[in-house]
């Protein structure tokens, strides 16, 4: 087992229970790719993951991160990831990095549809945003494995297709719009990047599906839902995605 799990969740309660239910599953998970939404107590999680046999967690940026204290932080060291914590490292927008010689590229930011209900400054950010100088830095070259918070909007996973078609919410107009952008603003990325593998958070749908040439997306389901977490092998690139039962013990 390579040792990579990737998640998708800003609820310390369900880290407790994800955490050492990881480690029952697979011992041989160290490294958590965070795929996003990030509002967490570090010295809880680090205490978890300590308990879990989680060496790092490695958080690609989400809409729902506390972003006047996180873009400070990147800003003032600009080009390295940023440890917050002993377990927690916060990864610049975008961030490659390579694990057991696979490269992975992250890509942070993604709209929020409620934005609407929420306060600029208190638990809205403009940072959420992925921006053009975003899309550059990160197309740069391939890499084997994505993780973004934002979906593309070209998806694959039927869960996710379906879910854009009806916006079951009823999300306003506007705020569809810069989802949409958001989406083709990954579109971009993923198009130019190539990769075997995404991951994604931010849709709350848990799926997977893949393209006609071989490319594959999982969207990853919301904190203590199913499909939250999925176990990513380096060595043969094979994604295991456990249920609940089988991870709780059940
Ligand atoms: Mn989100």
């Amino acid at each position: 087992m390579s040792g990579c799990a990737a998640t998708s969740t800003g609820n310390v309660g369900w880290l407790q229970t994800l955490l050492p239910a990881l480690h029952r599953y697979d011992r041989g998970i160290t490294t958590i790719l965070h795929a996003g939404d990030w509002w967490m107590d570090s010295r809880a999680v680090d205490y978890w993951s300590r308990r879990s046999g989680i060496e790092r967690i490695l958080v690609t940026l989400g809409n729902h991160e506390p972003y006047n204290e996180y873009t400070p932080l990147l800003e003032a060291h600009p080009g390295r990831a940023i440890r917050v914590s002993q377990f927690v490292w916060l990864l610049p927008r975008p961030w490659r990095l390579e694990i057991h010689g696979r490269e992975i590229l992250s890509l942070g930011g993604a709209a929020s549809v409620d934005r609407k209900w929420r306060t600029p400054g208190k638990d809205w950010w403009d940072d959420e945003r992925i921006l053009d100088e975003h899309v550059v830095a990160a197309s740069a070259r391939s890499a084997d494995v994505m993780v973004t918070h934002e979906s593309p909007d070209d998806t694959p996973v039927a869960q996710v297709a379906a879910l854009l078609r009806c916006n079951p919410n009823g999300f306003p107009d506007d705020a569809l719009e810069e989802s949409a952008a958001s989406r083709a603003q990954v579109d971009k990325v993923w198009t130019a990047v190539n990769p075997k593998l995404l991951f994604h958070g931010h849709m709350h749908v848990a799926g997977s599906g893949t393209t006609a040439d071989g490319h594959t997306v999982v969207s990853l389901g919301r904190d203590a839902a199913e499909g939250n977490a999925a176990l990513l092998d380096l060595v043969d690139m094979s994604v295991d995605i456990p249920s609940l039962r089988v991870l709780r013990g059940w």
